[in-house]
């Protein structure tokens, strides 16, 4: 009743729904399109709709704002934001950059406007490595927020990487023993592990792919096998389900689950679009500086 009542509304809007892969799966199911913050970004700038609903978390409606300076991009839910994006503030990157003059910035997708006005270049962890790969060698790159995304990407290309201490509660929860235990239980399964899982230098000998989230439905796509043991926040289980009904998915924890991606419920994704709220914006001062970190990563990768 009530997804029949968003498609009726999305019509009369002018809209078009964007669901991260991270989503609940009532949400995904009205979605024009479900995917990662790369894909999302991407589906934002082809749209001719002149209103986004964007089911994800702050920071991605941000970047779709940035992107399509001419469209109205809405948000279910204000308060739904990232407690890995608020690890890291402006001001500590300048900080670094005192220290570090010649340096560069890398940030993850998952940061605030106001910390990629701040960055060289953004990535995402679908296209991390080619990024970092595409940077002058000699140089000293601070790798911010995440501290075990950053840690798999440096010991990938070699590079002089500096760290950042930030991390995805949500993949922290992720531990060892519950890999040991699920790969014991299901022996023909699928190792499939996100590189933001807390545990992930620990148990990255054992995973058959490190891979982002639209990295992971790719490889069940393509692959033979018909279980998976899936490391990643549990959202993304819903959209295998769907696609992919005759394989097995086991939550790496079943305690996976990012509280902020669930304050989007089709409740609020309605009203969204009834009231027209929230309106996400950037200031135009911001805006003009973080989308260049943006657009050099969708130049390279
Ligand atoms: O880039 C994204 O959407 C995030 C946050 C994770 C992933 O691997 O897709």
């Amino acid at each position: 009743m009530l997804k029949e009542k968003i498609a009726v509304i999305k019509k009369e809007r002018n809209a078009v729904i964007l669901a991260h892969n991270y989503q609940e799966g009532d949400i995904q199911d009205v979605a024009d399109f479900t995917g990662d913050s790369l894909g999302l970004a991407r589906a934002a700038q082809k749209t001719d709709a002149k209103v986004i609903l964007f089911c994800g978390v702050h920071f991605m409606a941000e970047t779709a704002a940035m992107l399509c300076p001419d469209k109205t991009v809405l948000i279910p839910d204000l308060a739904a934001g990232c407690s890995l994006a608020d690890m890291i503030i402006p001001e500590q990157i300048k900080t670094w950059r005192m220290k570090y003059p010649e340096g560069l910035v890398a940030c993850y997708v998952n940061t605030s406007a106001a910390v990629k006005a701040e960055c060289d270049v953004c990535v995402t962890s679908t296209n991390a490595i080619k990024v970092i790969e595409s940077l002058p060698a000699d140089k000293d790159i601070l790798f911010v927020p995440d501290y075990y995304l950053g840690s798999y990407v440096k010991a990938k290309t070699k590079r002089k990487i500096h760290l950042w201490k930030g991390y995805c509660p949500a993949h922290m929860a992720i531990l060892p023993e519950q890999i040991d235990k699920l790969m014991e239980e299901h022996p023909q399964a699928e190792f499939l592990m996100h590189p933001e899982c807390g545990c992930t230098t620990k148990q990255m000998h054992l995973a058959d792919q490190v891979l982002s989230t639209e990295g992971m439905v790719q490889h069940v796509r393509g692959s033979g096998s018909k279980e998976f043991i899936v490391a990643t926040e549990n959202g993304l289980l819903n959209r295998m389900r769907t696609q992919f009904p005759e394989k097995q998915f086991y939550p790496a924890s079943e305690h996976a689950s990012c509280h902020h991606m669930q304050r989007n419920t089709l409740e609020k994704a309605f009203m969204s679009l009834v009231n027209m709220k929230h309106v996400v914006t950037v200031p135009p001062e911001i805006a003009k500086r973080a989308v260049k970190p943006i657009e050099r990563m969708l130049e390279i990768a």
